[in-house]
């Protein structure tokens, strides 16, 4: 009998905040990637985005998987955010700070994600620090707080390369999801 827990998080947030590179820090399995080469403004950006979506997944012991989504990052894609948190218990919020206006595209990520995140738990990573130290995560903090009300939002400093970084944005939202899996998990590396 498979008793194993899937757990299904979603990715989302601007092209370039670091999805598809923290996907794959993070998978046990090499992440499905839809990348290709742009053909609108976002080509002078980067060489490569996602247009439809990223995929990973990470064992936690024999007893769970997560399943990681990353959105495409484009609004003309924004009708896929719906279809995507079918079933998602939770999301993660990647934003790069140094984009010209982080804390406004933070804001419209929380209005796109409005109805899921009535019920779900999320948490935000900020990328890019190493490039623009402002603004700061209390920033952040405090820019939420006019539209997420009853609730702390955590938001770390992380490096969407580093898979140290990004596993401890996963952990946040695995102990929001189920605070008992990270006990699992502890147990599951110690032995
Ligand atoms: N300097 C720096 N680069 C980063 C960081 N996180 C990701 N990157 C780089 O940013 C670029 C865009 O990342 P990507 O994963 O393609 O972004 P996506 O559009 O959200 O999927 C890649 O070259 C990454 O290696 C970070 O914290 N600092
Ligand atoms: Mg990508």
């Amino acid at each position: 009998m498979n008793t194993q827990q899937n757990y299904k998080i979603i990715i989302s947030g601007p092209v370039g905040a670091g999805k598809t590179t923290a996907i794959a820090a993070l998978s046990d399995i090499v992440p499905v990637r839809t990348d290709a080469r742009p053909t609108d403004e976002v080509a002078a950006a980067k060489n490569a985005t996602t247009v439809a979506l990223d995929y990973g997944t990470i064992e936690l012991g024999a007893e769970a998987k997560v399943h990681l989504y990353g959105t495409p990052g484009q609004d003309r894609f924004d009708f896929m955010w719906d279809i995507m948190t079918d079933g998602a218990l939770g999301l993660i919020l990647l934003m790069n700070n140094a984009q010209p206006d982080p804390l406004a595209d933070l804001r419209q990520f929380l209005s796109a994600f409005s109805d899921f995140l009535q019920t779900a738990p999320f948490c935000v990573g900020v990328t890019h620090m190493d490039v623009k130290s402002t603004p700061t995560l209390e920033d952040y903090h405090k820019a939420m707080s006019r539209q997420v009300r009853d609730r702390v939002v955590p938001v770390f400093s992380v490096d969407g390369r580093s898979r140290r970084d990004v596993n401890v944005l996963l952990m946040a939202m695995l102990g929001m999801i189920e605070p008992r899996i990270l006990a699992d998990v502890a147990n599951s590396q110690a032995a």
